[in-house]
């Protein structure tokens, strides 16, 4: 499908143009372009991957680079990573990025911070000019689940979005449970509030309770966009 094949052309070109052969440890993201990722890599051969550690970002992450036979390292074994290549579920002008929209953004923002070159990989639909313009759930927030209550009622009142909720599971019964034993709460803003993102994560991020903020602020080096006519859209 035209989503499927900008994903894999945006997860290629990142890979030929930011992995190199000097690069040790890298930082592999979560979602469903970075397994692009992993498949380009891994066809850069037995000998350019002999050596090099893969540093996972959740669950599904270490399953993708175990199934795919790359060693796998720990982010406190490896604090110093070379290049980390992730997801994103809406990417600004400014290379800011809504992340979360799988629950793994606490280990994905340590692995993106940990690396010299922090890129992300997306199909067109997450090329935005500004946030929660194309991805309606708005921003995720990993809460510790004792006070989850509390801070979804600051973040309704306090920090405008009246409609944030709790994250449901759907084939279990209750809340998204990340692979931190956390909640998730999704809190849409209008994009007007989300003019200067640094600023609504500074705010959530102060609120007790709160672990991690799915905005990634001035941290994205470079962004690749794979797009329906097969051309791909690079931004620095
Ligand atoms: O949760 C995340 O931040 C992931 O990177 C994810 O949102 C990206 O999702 P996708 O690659 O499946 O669109």
């Amino acid at each position: 499908s035209g989503i499927e094949s900008s994903k894999r052309l945006a997860a290629y070109t990142a890979v030929d143009h930011h992995i190199k052969p000097e690069h040790r440890v890298i930082g592999i993201g979560s979602g469903s372009t970075v397994p692009y990722v992993v498949e380009r890599i891994v066809q850069q051969g037995q000998e350019a991957n002999k050596g090099r550690v893969f540093i996972p970002t959740g669950f599904q992450s270490r399953q993708l680079i175990l199934n795919a036979k790359l060693s796998v390292g720990d982010v406190d074994e490896y604090p110093s990573i070379d290049v980390t290549i992730d997801g994103a579920d809406e990417v600004d002008s400014s290379l800011n990025c809504i992340k979360g929209g799988g629950a793994c953004h606490l280990r994905e923002k340590v692995i993106a911070e940990a690396a010299q070159t922090f890129i992300v990989v997306a199909d067109y639909r997450k090329n935005s000019q500004s946030l929660c313009t194309n991805y309606p759930p708005g921003v995720p927030i990993e809460v510790v689940p004792f006070a989850y209550g509390k801070v979804l009622t600051a973040v309704q009142k306090s920090i405008g979005s009246p409609k944030a909720t709790l994250r449901m599971a759907i084939k279990k019964a209750g809340p998204v449970v990340t692979d931190n034993g956390h909640f998730v709460i999704d809190a849409p803003f209008e994009p007007e509030r989300m003019q200067d993102p640094s600023a609504v994560l500074r705010q959530i991020k102060l609120l007790t309770g709160v672990v991690e903020v799915g905005l990634f602020c001035n941290m994205a080096k470079a962004a690749y966009f794979g797009n329906e006519d097969g051309t791909v859209t690079i931004r620095h």
